[in-house]
């Protein structure tokens, strides 16, 4: 069998989970839901519900009319607009980041936060005294030492893997050791738990967490004691003697494949097919990590030639195999500044004249300019303390633009004749104009703005794509801004010009729309330092937003949600 590979963890990572999220934003907004049974619908699905619903039998995916049924005092909200979500989501990835040094905080889709705490445990493992380790204090601020709070080191924060194990205590000072990995997983527990509490206190949300050296197992082993809770997986990590003593591999081993974030589903039925294959494999059901692992012949080589195929990367099978022992060195990613593009979409039962597809543009371009007013810009405060407006004046506080899309991009997808089996992405058809300077005024109503686009830019661009008047009938219309123009990027002053230009460069893809005069960032020359605060990571999103096309009904569906719009149909259509 292949040899195991080697571990690192050096580093320490949090992952935070919030609970209930969508259904969360709803009691935020009106505390009194909190004590009643709550259900988030979208289409005819239970997209999510709150910890009450859960215990009267509801759950995620239910279709609305199953969870009338077993809760007939349900209370449901709509959650097709997905604006506040968004909002809440951005606002508390913003709130965590603000307590982290340099380590990266990653945002994955809406609901869930990767942190790499290292630099802060390593400077508070240092400042431990372990005289009086019971009375210790976590330092949030390396230049203020009042910032922080009071903790009791000689314990642990919260639950552990293995359930009631005590491997973390550090009452014996004779076993202190600040460079102990099972010393610094005590103290990022304590550093997860003072997040959680401030993420309740000052926001309303609860979360769940997990602790570890990885991704990977971070966002594993917080999945074991849910919700507003958190889980730390203990040391022993690597064991040199003997390997199966690791709590890493106790953990992983008795896990379904298609748990382990990292490899996908369509890998992991690759592999169980290969397994139940042979000779010397159980049955499909209960096929679990260990029995993948220990197979005879399992190996790197092994998975290599049954994952890889077109469109597998290089080394997907050294990966896998890493993945299989909870090896994941992936860094957390750095949020990217603003998102490379921002696309508004709708469908329609059938848009076959032009007054309502107007309309139906007007709407699509006031969502989208809420969009790019929500993630585009940034509320600040100049280093005087006082507001100070930079691109334009707006309320109180200075609001500013992060990026400036330069182009504007219609598409639309016209219905399915009946009888053909087209009407899929291959049909979809776009034209791309500049986006006029003028949607980036901030003191100009949304809709006033929106009307104006339409009647100055769209309905030409539409007309470019039908040319007649009649005897077209579309199914989608979809409205992006692209071609993102990063003002106050999360590296640059906002005054470095030369990094725009080859930013511009790099971003402008040959052949579309002609290029325009680079816009000047107009911020003041006091550029406060708190662009690395405001940066917001969105391609996930987009990704998740652009999605994939359903094969039954053609409409764009974001990755996430392609399970409950499969139910949908299958309920539909009994
Ligand atoms: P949790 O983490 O079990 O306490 O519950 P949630 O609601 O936070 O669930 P999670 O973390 O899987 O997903 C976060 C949000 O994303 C959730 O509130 C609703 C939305 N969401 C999750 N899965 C789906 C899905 O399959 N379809 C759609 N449309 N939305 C989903
Ligand atoms: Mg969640």
């Amino acid at each position: 069998m292949a040899a195991a590979p080697l571990r690192d963890d050096q580093r320490i990572i949090l992952h935070f989970d919030y609970d209930c999220f969508y259904a969360s934003v709803f009691e935020v907004e009106q505390p009194i839901l909190k004590t009643l049974p709550l259900a988030v619908q979208q289409k005819q699905i239970v997209v999510t519900c709150n910890y009450e619903a859960r215990r009267r039998g509801l759950h995620k995916l239910q279709l609305i009319k199953e969870a009338k049924k077993v809760c007939p005092d349900v209370v449901i909200v709509l959650g097709e607009d997905l604006t506040k979500f968004r909002d809440a989501s951005k606002d508390l990835y913003l709130f965590l980041r603000g307590f982290i040094w340099d380590g990266g905080v990653e945002k994955l889709g809406f609901d869930e936060i990767f942190i790499d705490v290292t630099d802060m445990i390593a400077y508070n493992a240092a400042m431990l005294n372990p005289h009086d380790l019971s009375h210790s204090f976590f330092h949030l601020n390396r230049q203020d030492p009042t910032v922080g709070f009071e903790f009791d080191a000689t314990n642990l924060y919260g639950r552990v893997y293995p359930d009631g194990a005590s491997a973390a205590d550090l009452s014996s000072r004779a076993e202190f050791d600040p460079l102990q990995l099972r010393t610094r997983l005590l103290l990022a527990s304590h550093l997860a738990g003072y997040l959680r509490g401030q993420l309740e206190d000052q926001k309303g949300y609860t979360a769940t967490a997990g602790i570890s050296t990885s991704k990977t197992l971070a966002k594993l082993v917080g999945t074991v004691h849910k919700p507003n809770s958190q889980t730390t997986l203990l040391p022993p990590y690597a064991t040199v003697k003997d390997p199966e003593e690791s709590n890493v591999l106790k953990f992983l081993d008795s896990r379904e494949i298609r748990a382990i974030p990292g490899i996908g589903s369509k890998s992991s039925r690759k592999i169980i097919s290969y397994v139940t294959a042979s000779e010397h494999a159980k049955a499909e059901d209960g096929l679990t990590v260990r029995d993948i692992r220990l197979l005879p012949g399992m190996g790197p080589p092994v998975l290599e030639r049954i994952l890889s195929g077109p469109g597998a990367p290089r080394g997907i099978g050294m990966r896998v195999w890493e993945l299989l022992h909870g090896v994941d060195n992936s860094p957390v990613g750095e949020a990217r500044d603003v998102p490379t593009q921002i696309s508004i979409e709708d469908s329609y039962g059938s848009l076959d004249n032009f007054e309502v597809a107007r309309k139906a543009m007007i709407a699509l371009a006031a969502s989208l300019i809420r969009r790019m007013r929500t993630d585009l810009t940034e509320k600040y405060t100049d280093v005087e303390g006082e507001a100070t407006s930079a691109s334009a004046s707006h309320g109180e506080t200075g609001v500013r633009w992060l990026a400036r899309p330069r182009s504007l991009r219609l598409s639309t997808v016209p219905r399915s004749l009946p009888g053909s089996e087209n009407g899929h992405s291959h049909s979809r058809i776009s034209h791309s104009a500049p986006l006029p300077q003028y949607v980036f005024n901030l003191d100009e109503s949304e809709d006033a703005l929106a009307e104006r686009l339409v009647r100055e830019l769209t309905t030409s661009m539409f007309r470019k794509l039908h040319r007649e008047r009649t005897g077209w009938n579309l199914r989608v219309l979809n409205l992006a801004v692209t071609n993102m123009v990063d003002l106050v990027g999360k590296h640059s002053s906002g005054r470095d010009i030369g990094r725009m230009f080859q930013r511009q460069e790099a971003e402008h893809p040959e052949g579309s729309t002609a290029p325009q005069p680079l816009p000047m960032p107009n911020t003041p020359q006091s550029t406060p330092a708190v662009a690395s605060e405001a940066v917001w990571e969105e391609s996930d999103e987009e990704d998740e937003m652009t999605g994939v096309q359903c094969n039954a009904c053609g409409a764009s569906i974001p990755h996430f949600a392609r399970t409950a719009h499969e139910v949908y149909h299958t309920s539909a259509s009994q």
